[in-house]
């Protein structure tokens, strides 16, 4: 028992010291250049040449020793490669973005290495940074311009850039990219997932040009918890102490004048905007201007807070009608590439009747959350900390913490995102709890406007039915349940007289409820993978959450079926996770019309 108590003192001992290194650092922005749709940019989109490389010998030699460049060592070699066996200039082709899996049979399953390799052509202009921009790489990049290692970004969601202006050369440049989606134990998410481990440049690239002097970054939203005070700051590279930045909203008839100091600029704007909301989903025009630069934007101002188990958006209590969506493209699968794709699941959320949608399980491309600003929908965007993720290991913690910081550096002036999300069906434990509770404190650091939130998949049971104790409930704002009544345990008919409790005075969303449905497939409603079935099940968890007076939103899992390498039953999966309302060739099946009628009928009231 002693030995006990002494082993759970010092994994506590350990948790805090874990925490108090991690507090103890600033909190930082990742070094992305905001906004980037307002930037003159050059799109390294298209064709690229491909080699794939699963023994990953372009990178070690016979000695498994990394090559000190890949195996690029002459930075003037236009086929870079020394090893007779790498010739781009004869390889197969890919295109970026896009996943490699759904453009070549044989890659389907590919987890490994794969280069990628583009021409491009550059002239140089006086007085300008030129930055390198990947939007998403999954998942593990390493990049070289003309032959040169410029550096290693690990995350497969979220953007990152380098700063090329002195390695680009007059003319003819080229751009190598390992990539590497070998899944690993210690990444973000772990080896195992429900979804596709889709590999590749599955975001665009561009080639970005910025004045020498440019705005690098900027805030501008409604101060936490007020409605007629915007303030925000404006970073701006090689600037000097003094230097001037305008921000106006030209529709507000207002302009401010900040000055830099440390390369920051700081104001507060007196205005009171009409709201952004999901009835109304307003952008202004916000300009902001150096003497150099110039960045426009499109942004709404709107308020989220909670009070006991509410959500309020602009002080009204606001019902989340949700769903979940896997950032896949209708029709053809695959990782969505264009805005016309995100607009097809956007549509379908729209008919179904929310107004909220949970991103999951990592942050989605910028245009589908700019695209869903503008359709007036409120956002969960989440982190890949999924399941049984190394809780105990700093790096794992670090490479989560990265995520979440690029995260929220690239989506915070987006009105529509109003939960930041930590993490997706975590077991509980110590290091767990240390873990994510070290996320949340690291996510209001970086932004005290918004909730944070976490589904979880432990309850405990009372007498009545299921009860939320897990510790986490905590540390969030808002508690994400996700629950699979008829599907993972009890018979669908018996789901309607759960009842739940709470031992949170929070707000929850039922972040997942499921069944999975061949579309098409008909028969008796207790017959698994009929629509019939699946119908049954929404109906009765509706019924269940009829119940749930705390519960503040949903988001059923999930829009359309979406591919998982979990899912192989023959005839009915054939490797697709089948809880979609929508198959993936865009029928709906029948519970798709018993979520949207429950969603309509609370219009009416
Ligand atoms: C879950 C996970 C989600 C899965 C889903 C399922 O709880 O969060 O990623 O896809 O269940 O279908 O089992």
């Amino acid at each position: 028992m002693n030995q006990m108590k002494s082993l759970s003192n010092s994994i506590l001992f350990l948790c805090i010291i874990f925490s108090v290194t991690i507090t103890a650092q600033e909190a930082k922005y990742a070094d992305l250049l905001q906004n980037i749709d307002s930037r003159e940019k050059t799109s390294l989109n298209g064709k690229w040449d491909i080699i794939v490389d699963p023994l990953e010998n372009g990178f070690y030699n016979h000695r498994l020793q990394e090559y000190d460049k890949g195996y690029f060592k002459n930075a003037k070699m236009q086929s870079p490669s020394d090893l007779v066996e790498y010739n781009f200039d004869t390889s197969l082709q890919l295109n970026v973005p896009g996943d490699w899996n759904t453009q070549m049979d044989k890659l389907y399953y590919y987890e490994g290495t794969l280069w990628y390799k583009k021409d491009f052509n550059y002239t140089a202009t006086s007085n300008e940074e030129s930055f390198l921009y990947f939007e998403a790489v999954n998942y593990e990049a390493i990049v070289y311009l003309n032959g040169e290692k410029l550096g290693k970004h690990v995350g497969g969601y979220t953007p990152f850039q380098f700063n090329v202006t002195d390695k680009l050369v007059e003319g003819n440049n080229f751009v190598v990219v390992k990539v590497d989606n070998k899944r690993k134990k210690e990444n973000v998410p772990t080896v195992n997932q429900d979804w596709w481990n889709y590999g590749g440049i599955t975001r665009s690239v561009h080639l970005i040009n910025v004045p020498k002097t440019h705005i690098e970054d900027y805030s501008v939203q409604l101060e936490k918890g007020v409605t007629n005070k915007i303030s925000g700051w404006v970073s701006v590279a090689n600037a000097k102490d003094g230097d001037a930045v305008s921000v106006q909203i030209p529709e507000l008839k207002k302009t401010v004048k900040a000055t830099v100091k440390d390369g920051k600029a700081s104001f507060v704007i007196n205005a009171k905007p009409s709201l952004w909301s999901p009835d109304s989903p307003k952008l202004y025009e916000v300009v902001l201007e150096t003497t150099t630069d110039k960045i426009i934007d499109q942004i709404g101002f709107r308020t989220v807070t909670t009070d006991g188990s509410k959500i309020l958006i602009n002080g009204k209590e606001t019902f989340l009608k949700g769903i979940s969506i896997h950032e896949e493209a209708a029709f053809k699968t695959g990782r969505v590439v264009s805005v016309e794709e995100c607009k097809v699941l956007l549509n379908w959320a729209k008919e179904l009747g929310c107004n909220f949608l949970r991103l999951a399980h990592y942050p989605h491309s910028e245009a589908m959350v700019k695209e869903a600003e503008k359709m007036g929908f409120l956002i969960w965007s989440e982190i890949p900390v999924y399941w049984t993720i190394q809780f105990e290991n700093e790096d794992t913690y670090a490479n989560a913490e990265n995520q979440l910081t690029e995260m929220i550096s690239r989506d915070k002036n987006r009105a529509s995102v109003v939960l930041w999300s930590m993490a997706n069906e975590t077991p509980e434990s110590e290091p767990r709890l240390a873990f994510i509770g070290n996320l949340a404190k690291k996510a209001r650091q970086l932004d005290n406007t918004r909730l944070i939130t976490a589904a979880l998949d432990t309850q405990g049971t009372s007498d009545d039915g299921n009860l939320i104790e897990d510790p986490l409930g905590e540390v969030v704002d808002v508690i994400g349940i996700n629950n699979y009544c008829g599907w993972y345990y009890a018979d669908v008919d018996a789901c309607s007289s759960i009842k739940w409790a709470s031992a949170y005075n929070k707000p929850m969303i039922m972040s997942e409820i499921g069944g999975g449905a061949l579309f098409g497939l008909h028969g008796d409603k207790n017959e698994i993978w009929t629509e019939e079935y699946q119908e049954a099940l929404f109906k009765s968890n509706i019924e269940m959450m009829k119940n749930i007076d705390f519960m503040a939103g949903l988001s059923p899992w999930i829009l359309m079926d979406f591919r998982s390498s979990r899912r192989p039953l023959r005839r009915i999966q054939d490797d697709f996770n089948r809880k979609g309302l929508i198959s993936e060739q865009g029928m709906k099946k029948k519970a798709f019309f018993t979520l949207q009628e429950y969603y309509l009928d609370m219009d009416k009231k």
